[in-house]
């Protein structure tokens, strides 16, 4: 019996080597421990042995048994790891080369207004932020506009179902958060941010865009310090050799008002389809501060003067990237957005 135990456990774990898969297992399983196996009759037969065979062959009968159930479950785990194997090799090529991970980018505008923050920062200004959301008080009446004020036309304005709240029509009513925020102090700001206008969209405007505008109030500031900031700007902005053209303009908030142009980057003001033929392009509105506007401010104009700005950022990338749609900044077309 004991030979026949011997001769048994090796055959098994020949055929248990020669399983192929988890059902030939099954298999191996079933002929090896199952209630018709030769074990399960040589246990059997132990009981009818002889007294002083019986525990001999019973003690090498368990040891058998307990290495064909070690040798089983290890079985099983190899032929689980090749099923799994097989499996991940059907469905990933492990030798093709990664994906790349497409990054994200910064917005054209935001771009644009980083180099803006930038060039005004080596100027001592500052960023100060005031909402898209405001009053009529702020976006019209304390900027010298009051109610039926012809030059509230200026701005085609979203108004809000509540009185006297509306989307912001520039970034101006910022200076008058910023100036009684700081009042009496001296200020140095800029201020981005989102404008609405209940306007036409077209090539050159939409209803939806950023402004940046810039208040610096001193005890002497003057028109000079607004042209030299606005050379420097422009000269930073657009190229070292640029031309910087002053106009008169009007702004209610401002007295006297100028607009500013610089001669056209793309003919260089030979006149060209860009600019029109007049060989300048228009890049900011601007002017010194008007004094009742530094009155609502808090600031008294016989000691306190100052100069405020305001530019279109997308405007301004128009002209550095030779766009020819103001539309695309904001309709979220990939092919646009990532060539910046
Ligand atoms: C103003 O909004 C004044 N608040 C600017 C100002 C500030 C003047 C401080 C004096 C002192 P204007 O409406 O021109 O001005 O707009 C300023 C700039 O915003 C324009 O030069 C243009 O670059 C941009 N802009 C105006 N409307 C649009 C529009 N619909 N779409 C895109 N950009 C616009």
């Amino acid at each position: 019996m004991l030979d026949q135990l011997d001769h048994m456990l090796e055959q098994a774990q020949k055929a248990l080597e020669n399983s192929r898969d988890l059902a030939e297992l099954d298999e191996w399983r079933v002929r090896y421990f199952g209630k018709k196996s030769e074990l399960t009759e040589i246990f059997k037969e132990i009981g009818k042995l002889p007294g002083d065979e019986r525990p001999l062959a019973g003690k090498r009968a368990n040891e058998v048994k307990t290495a064909l159930e070690r040798a089983y479950e290890e079985r099983v785990e190899v032929l689980k790891g090749l099923q799994r194997d097989a499996l991940l090799q059907e469905r990933f090529d492990v030798t093709l080369p990664g994906r790349p991970i497409d990054v994200g980018r910064l917005h054209i505008s935001t771009q644009t207004l980083r180099n803006i923050y930038g060039i005004f920062a080596k100027m001592g200004f500052q960023v100060f932020e005031a909402p898209e959301v405001e009053t009529e008080l702020n976006n019209f009446e304390l900027l010298n506009m009051p109610p039926g004020h012809p030059a509230r036309d200026m701005w085609d304005t979203f108004y809000t179902t509540r009185e006297g709240i509306l989307l912001r029509s520039h970034t101006s009513p910022g200076q008058i958060r910023a100036m009684r925020k700081y009042c009496p102090n001296p200020i140095r700001v800029i201020l981005p941010g989102k404008c609405y206008r209940y306007e036409q969209v077209s090539s050159r405007s939409d209803f939806m865009f950023y402004q940046v505008e810039g208040l610096a109030l001193g005890r002497r500031i003057t028109l000079a310090d607004l042209k030299g900031s606005m050379i420097e700007f422009s000269r930073l902005m657009f190229g070292a050799d640029r031309e910087v053209r002053f106009r008169c303009s009007y702004f209610p908030f401002t007295e006297p008002s100028v607009e500013v142009d610089i001669d056209c980057i793309l003919c260089g003001g030979k006149g060209c389809s860009v600019c029109k033929q007049t060989g300048w392009l228009e890049i900011l509105g601007a002017g010194m501060v008007h004094p009742v506007v530094l009155e609502n401010g808090g600031y008294d104009p016989g000691t306190f003067s100052g100069y405020a700005f305001g530019m279109g950022p997308e405007r301004i990338a128009m002209l550095r990237y030779r766009i020819n749609d103001i539309r695309y900044f904001f309709s979220n077309d990939l092919r646009f957005l990532r060539q910046f």
